[in-house]
């Protein structure tokens, strides 16, 4: 198994790519039986005439659990069954698939191949009722040579994929265990010597020389005849032959007396071809230009006639490790990676065309570079797609022993299956320029194994590095020559900027493999992780642990669809939400954190440089600005009262320069923002519409202004009541000082094995989610118009004697309500969530309009946000993590205003300093008790939140807590806020 072009009969069907006459797709509907045991399968059921009338259909590709059969299951490192390696359980759920393939006419006397592309985890193949053979690497493909066996016209192909084999235990990777037939069947035909496999392996030289290094082997079902001839060209877009490996006969090994045999085979290298072809002056391949050419390989017979041409996308770039950097066409290109499964919420593991291309382009429009591949290889069409969108592609073995890393790796029943995985992966992808490294598996243990296949990968393809997080678990100063980039995951910032300073390594440069898990509502201080990168050398980036939730779709009775995880399926064994992890939904919509990463990668930064100038820097790394328009928008309190032009033209890649830019006068008073958007002038094919490549904003006003927030038209009288304030038909309740949140999945997971853990196991243990209020004081006075309302009240919590306290004076006069706040949080809570106010409001107060940034949500260690005027919905502050959690919070607010649509009425809230607030239709408690999105209620009011202190987020879930900075300390915490109620517009439209 090598290479994946399909073979055409002329260079002229293999450029065009169309469908190859000699590729015959297996994929569509075919027979199916599900059994519980490999040993119920019926004998002679691969037999053709055996009647399959009465078994089921089932699609191909597809996993069967998501097709009614069976059930997927969810575990993270312990396995789903007992017993020791190499066992499986007796229970072995299998399918059976048969189907009929129609072998043309045309390809008498050609050799056929059958390949399943991906199978879990075992499959036997039959054709004709003749045992082909089986494969056991669930995420490459199997091929067999089936010439013998399949004539002119229908042939039966038949299948056994049996879900647990020894070989599970290699594949013990953090997903749904989901058997099935998982990438496309095919039947392929070649003539009796073919092309068996290329190697174009890509480079570039310091001189800008692109070169291919050529290892072409021919294959023969017969003894070869001398004269067969390969030849290798490469075209540019235009189809002009820019280098060639010209036409080089195929060597043979010569038989006859024993001293010519002992000759040949001291000299016969194989049936190869092998050379390097150089082109001058080319356009390298980059994340950032991934100019790509096309390879024409061609095998001709003795007399010279075109036997079989196959084609390939290349592209010419390098790779080298120095320094202290991973060097990408010589620069030590910032890794801003996401590590990617191959999972769809309605498909499995099968990706259609459509889903991966959204995939990538949605990584490309959020400035993702680079991808590895969690955590075994992909299909094939995830490699061409990295090729032409220039995503830098971490390639990992298909090899997870998590359950027994510390044994497998030292297991000799073990060894050629592990080496096996690397080098078929190898030998299938290394002609992608996008691969820039090998990775030797996950979480498998550091044994001989690894030193002996790092030391095949090197000597196959030297072109690359090597990569391989297992020897630097426990130590990341390891030094064994497995991997050539230190690359360990969830370590924390002190450690790998010690790591970076400590300077004992001269070579290889720190790239995390996993970090900053994007669990839920996550990703905390993701900015001071980029701010380590871009501020130690050695220090290079990394890839978030991971790009999507794996939730599987389902709806309940009324149609409402929601995403189940680990226990959903009556799994007794499973790590609940565990799968749920990542940047995105199962259908692929970015979570808030997305722009966070893509805020933190922008390709130009704007700054003030003073005295009416301002510094651009080039944050790419091969290109200039020039392909994108910068425009500039002068706005005070939100408003924009100026906008204009800035030029980006020539400023090379990495550099910075000064430029005026003179923006006119801006008024005192209220804050004011320059704001800088950067878009492209020919929008990229995977960029949406509208988007934005950078932004950047500058302050004008000093630091203490305060923009002054919107006044209602016709104020309105508040008056009191015994519980609350009565704002004309609304009774809102006097707040309530609130210092819990909804956990979020790094404040603890909730089911599961691991719910407690985490600093919401500290919150329950002091028993703040069951704190009751004790009236301390009361006292409602009137002087005139004015009303001044004093509460004391004591919160106790399961720890004696240590209630926190919340003193609260309330002063109403006319429309506006002025609240004095002082909570007193006692040491022993050292660690909370947040401190601030509670308040209910009716739902109809549905539109939202805010200063601060925006506009998703942000968090004190996840604001990376442009500071504006936002709109939005209550209902629209909702974000669906596949687990209900804590969300919608606004950091840094400068006030904001809740309307209800139909009369105008309106609530402005501000205060003094800065603070967080959210508005949602669900309380705490709702949040907290739901286990999927449609155990929530969808009638709720609206619960206000302000706070003067929030938690950030963090990452514990797998990885550093939130850092001490962003944490909320206990003592007396005082602040002053108010309210005012009036009447504005009646139309106010909901704007989004
Ligand atoms: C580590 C794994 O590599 C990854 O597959 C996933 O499980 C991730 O972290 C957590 O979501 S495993 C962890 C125990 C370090």
């Amino acid at each position: 198994m090598g290479w994946q072009a399909a073979p055409y009969p002329d260079a002229a069907g293999a450029r065009r790519g169309l469908p190859s006459p000699w590729v015959r797709s297996l994929d569509g509907s075919w027979r199916f039986r599900y059994l519980p045991r490999p040993g119920a399968a019926p004998r002679r059921f691969a037999e053709p005439p055996y009647d399959d009338s009465r078994w089921d259909e089932i699609e191909v590709p597809g996993a069967w659990a998501m097709q009614g059969h069976g059930r997927p299951a969810y575990t993270n490192v312990v396995m789903p069954f007992g017993g020791e390696p190499p066992d499986v359980p007796e229970e072995n759920p299998t399918g059976l698939y048969r189907t009929t393939v129609t072998v043309p006419r045309a390809w008498r006397g050609r050799r056929v191949v059958l390949r399943v592309g991906a199978a879990e985890s075992l499959v036997h193949a039959w054709v004709n009722g003749t045992e082909v053979g089986f494969g056991k690497d669930s995420r490459l493909p199997s091929e067999w040579d089936v010439t013998d066996l399949v004539e002119a016209g229908p042939n039966v192909v038949a299948l056994a994929v049996v879900q647990w084999s020894d070989a599970t235990w290699l594949e013990d990777q953090d997903q749904w265990w989901m058997p099935g037939i998982h990438r496309s069947v095919s039947l392929i035909s070649t003539g009796p010597t073919w092309l068996a496999d290329a190697a174009l392996i890509p480079g570039l030289t310091e001189a800008g020389v692109g070169t291919l290094d050529v290892d072409v082997t021919v294959g023969n079902r017969h003894d070869p005849q001398p004269g067969w001839q390969v030849e290798v060209a490469v075209e540019d877009r235009r189809g002009r032959t820019v280098g060639q490996l010209a036409t080089t006969e195929v060597p043979t090994f010569e038989h006859g007396e024993p001293l010519t045999e002992l000759v040949s085979g001291m000299f016969f290298a194989g049936p190869r071809v092998r050379g390097r072809i150089e082109v001058p002056a080319c356009e390298p391949w980059s994340h950032e230009s991934p100019v790509r050419y096309r390879a024409l390989v061609t095998l001709r017979r003795p007399d010279g006639r075109v036997a079989e041409v196959r084609a390939r996308r290349v592209g010419f770039r390098s790779v080298e490790v120095g320094g202290n950097e991973l060097r990408i066409n010589g620069r030590p290109v910032q890794i801003m990676g996401v590590n990617h499964h191959e999972h769809s919420p309605d498909t499995g593991r099968t990706l259609s065309d459509e889903v991966l291309r959204r995939d990538l382009e949605l990584m490309k429009a959020h400035h993702v570079n680079a991808v590895r591949c969690a955590h075994y290889p992909h299909d094939e069409r995830f490699y061409d797609l990295c090729d032409e969108l220039g995503l830098y592609v971490v390639d990992e073995a298909n090899i997870e022993t998590h359950a027994r890393q510390a044994s497998l790796c030292h297991d000799p029943r073990y060894t050629a299956a592990m080496s096996e995985r690397v080098e078929r992966m190898v030998r299938r992808d290394r002609s992608h320029p996008c691969v820039i490294a090998w990775s030797l598996g996950n979480e498998s243990g550091s044994g001989a194994v690894h030193a002996s296949m790092a030391e095949w990968v090197r000597a196959t393809d030297p072109s690359r590095p090597l990569h391989y997080e297992g020897s630097l678990m426990h130590d990341l100063y390891d030094t064994t020559p497995v991997t050539d980039i230190v690359c360990p995951m969830y370590t924390s910032i002190d450690d790998i900027v010690a790591w970076a300073r400590s300077g004992r390594d001269d070579r290889r440069s720190l790239i995390l493999c996993e970090f900053s898990h994007a669990m839920g509502n996550s990703n905390g201080s993701l900015a001071d992780y980029v701010h380590a990168f871009e501020s130690h050398h050695g220090l290079q980036g990394g890839f978030v642990w991971e790009w999507l939730d794996h939730g599987i779709r389902r709806s309940d009775d009324d149609g409402r669809s929601w995403f189940a995880y680990g226990g959903d399926f009556g799994e007794q064994v499973h790590d609940a939400n565990f799968c749920c992890d990542g940047l995105v939904s199962p259908d692929r919509v970015p979570h808030p954190a997305m722009a966070e990463l893509a805020a933190l990668s922008q390709p130009v930064r704007i700054e003030a440089a003073g005295r009416g100038r301002v510094r651009i820097a080039n944050r790419r790394w091969f290109t200039e600005l020039d392909d994108l328009r910068c425009r500039w928008d002068l706005t005070v309190d939100g408003r924009s009262v100026r906008r204009g032009e800035l030029d980006l033209a020539g400023i090379p890649p990495r550099a910075e320069v000064v430029r005026a830019l003179s923006i006119g006068d801006v008024a005192e008073g209220g804050e004011a923002w320059l704001t800088f958007r950067s878009a492209p002038r020919r929008r990229p094919g995977w960029a949406p519409p509208g988007w934005v490549a950078a932004w950047s904003q500058v302050r004008l006003s000093p630091a203490a202004a305060r923009p002054r927030p919107p006044a209602p038209r016709r104020r309105r009288t508040v008056e009191v009541a015994d519980a609350g304030l009565v704002l004309g038909d609304v009774l809102v309740a006097f707040p309530d000082a609130s210092f819990t949140r909804a956990p979020t999945d790094n404040d603890g997971i909730k089911t599961g094995w691991m719910a407690g853990v985490g600093v919401r196991g500290r919150w329950r243990g002091w028993g703040l989610d069951r704190a009751t209020p004790e009236t301390q004081a009361l006292e409602v006075r009137r002087r005139g118009e004015a009303w001044l309302v004093r509460r004391g009240v004591a919160w106790h919590t399961a720890v004696d004697d240590a209630p926190i306290v919340h003193r609260q004076r309330i002063r109403v006069d006319g429309a506006t309500v002025t609240f004095d706040e002082e909570i007193v949080v006692p040491e022993v809570y050292d660690d909370l969530a947040r401190v601030g106010v509670h308040l209910v409001v009716p739902r109809a107060f549905e539109n939202l309009d805010w200063f601060g940034p925006g506009p998703h949500e942000t968090y004190p260690d996840r604001c990376t946000a442009p500071v504006g005027r936002w709109r939005s919905t209550v209902t629209d502050q909702y974000v669906d993590y596949v687990m209900p959690q804590e969300h919608g919070h606004h950091h840094d607010a400068r006030w904001f205003r809740l309307r209800r649509p139909d009369d105008g009425a309106e609530l402005v809230v501000r205060a003094r300093r800065r603070f967080g607030f959210s508005a949602l239709h669900h309380s705490v408690e709702a949040l907290t008790a739901a286990r999927h999105t449609i155990d929530l209620p969808d009638d709720g009011p609206t619960h206000l939140h302000l706070d003067l202190a929030h938690r950030g987020l963090g990452t514990a879930s797998c990885g550093p807590d939130t850092l001490p900075r962003y944490r909320v300390d206990p003592g007396t915490h005082r602040w002053t806020w108010t309210l005012t109620y009036g009447l504005g517009p009646t139309s106010g439209p909901v704007q989004h």
